[in-house]
């Protein structure tokens, strides 16, 4: 297979060669291929809907350079400890009431101790009884934290490989890219879904974003959601000044994205702040499947719930209930199918 064959059965052998190959593409022949691999694979119209929650901010110990939470940067980020369980719920149910069908919550750790895990599982028990998907993203796993993350119910675990394995060492010094992989590992042999992604947009090079997809690409298993993020530059961080990739560059990274993972679902993930509406659109017709909704990310902010449901209603896309199974036809919420018609009236 040459990588440029409309076949989209799931393929671990990717070669960097072809993945820039499809990223050298003309751009509407790139969008248009991405375009027909994401519609004989997903519904075109329907976009999974997550919200994330920061459980634990701050004073993270690791030094990732993109990081506002990381504790040796000046980022202007009030350390908190790890939140009660009835707050946690609270924020849940007004992500549910705004339309969102999984519930991830993030924490700065560098992993979680043992002592966290008990606390963690009530708070997935909790939301998962609110009828929600569960996804959290908590940093390295050490032994049987996935197995107990997974009985208390989590449906998803976030951790990304964040770059390729060739700029990772300009990025992150305190964790190398293997630890990653082996976290990844355990969050499978748990059966817990992978959620997968990386960055873009700090300074690395075009064969890197091709690098990055090709690792995503060639694990064992496609993570069944893998977030494109466009960093999000903080002030105090080392790449506070880091220039923004082109817009249509990041649409190639998605796009590409699609292409190499059929079957998963791409998140447009951090950065729409950042984007036009009319880029968001490209990046939902070239594959974006996913988004996070609410105001803020896990400190930095995201679009107004209003102004994403009346962007919905402007591009006629519904959400889905959730990952894959959504693909046989999703629940539409009635908070989001409300403001749907309202847009439409
Ligand atoms: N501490 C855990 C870890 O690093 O695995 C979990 C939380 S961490 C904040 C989750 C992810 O957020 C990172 O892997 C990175 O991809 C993303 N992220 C953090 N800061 C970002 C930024 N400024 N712009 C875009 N994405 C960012
Ligand atoms: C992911 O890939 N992006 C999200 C989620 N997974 C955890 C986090 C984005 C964080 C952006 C910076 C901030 O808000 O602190
Ligand atoms: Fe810590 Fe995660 Fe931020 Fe890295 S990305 S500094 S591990 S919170």
């Amino acid at each position: 297979m040459d990588g440029m064959s409309p076949d989209t059965s799931p393929r671990h052998d990717w070669s960097l060669a072809e993945i820039e190959a499809l990223f050298n593409l003309p751009f509407m022949d790139l969008v248009a291929r991405a375009h027909a691999v994401h519609a004989a694979n997903h519904d075109p119209n329907a976009v999974q809907i997550s919200t994330l929650l920061s459980i634990k901010t701050g004073g993270c110990p690791e030094d990732c350079a993109y990081c506002p939470q990381a504790q040796r940067y000046h980022t202007g980020v009030e350390a908190q400890k790890l939140m009660d369980v009835d707050d946690v719920l609270e924020r849940a149910r007004a992500a549910r009431a705004a339309g969102a069908s999984r519930f991830c919550m993030g924490a700065a750790w560098r992993g979680p101790k043992d002592r966290d895990i008990p606390k963690v599982a009530e708070m997935i028990r909790e939301v998962k009884a609110l009828g929600m998907e569960t996804c959290a993203t908590l940093g390295l796993l050490g032994e049987g934290h996935a197995q107990a993350l997974k009985d208390a119910g989590l449906d998803y675990y976030n951790h990304n490989i964040d770059t390729s394995p060739d700029f990772y060492g300009e990025i992150i010094h305190t964790r190398e890219f293997q630890d990653r992989l082996d976290t990844l590992e355990g969050i499978r042999a748990a059966g817990l879904k992978t959620c997968c992604g990386g960055i873009v947009g700090m300074g690395e090079t075009r064969a890197q974003r091709a690098g990055l997809l090709q690792a995503l690409a060639n694990l064992p298993e496609h993570p069944q959601s893998v977030p494109i993020n466009q960093l999000v530059p903080v002030p105090g961080t080392p790449l506070a000044d880091a220039d923004r990739i082109d817009p249509f560059e990041f649409v190639r990274t998605i796009a590409v994205a699609r292409i190499v993972m059929p079957k998963s679902i791409v998140r447009l993930s951090a950065g729409r702040q950042q984007m036009s509406d009319e880029m968001q659109a490209l990046c939902f017709f070239a594959g974006a499947g996913s988004i996070f909704m609410g105001e803020k990310l896990l400190t930095t902010g995201n679009p107004d719930v209003a102004h994403d449901h009346a962007l919905f209603a402007r591009l006629d896309l519904h959400p889905m209930q959730g990952g894959d199974e959504a693909q046989e036809g999703g629940t539409v919420h009635a908070a989001v199918l409300e403001c749907l018609d309202a847009g439409t009236a």
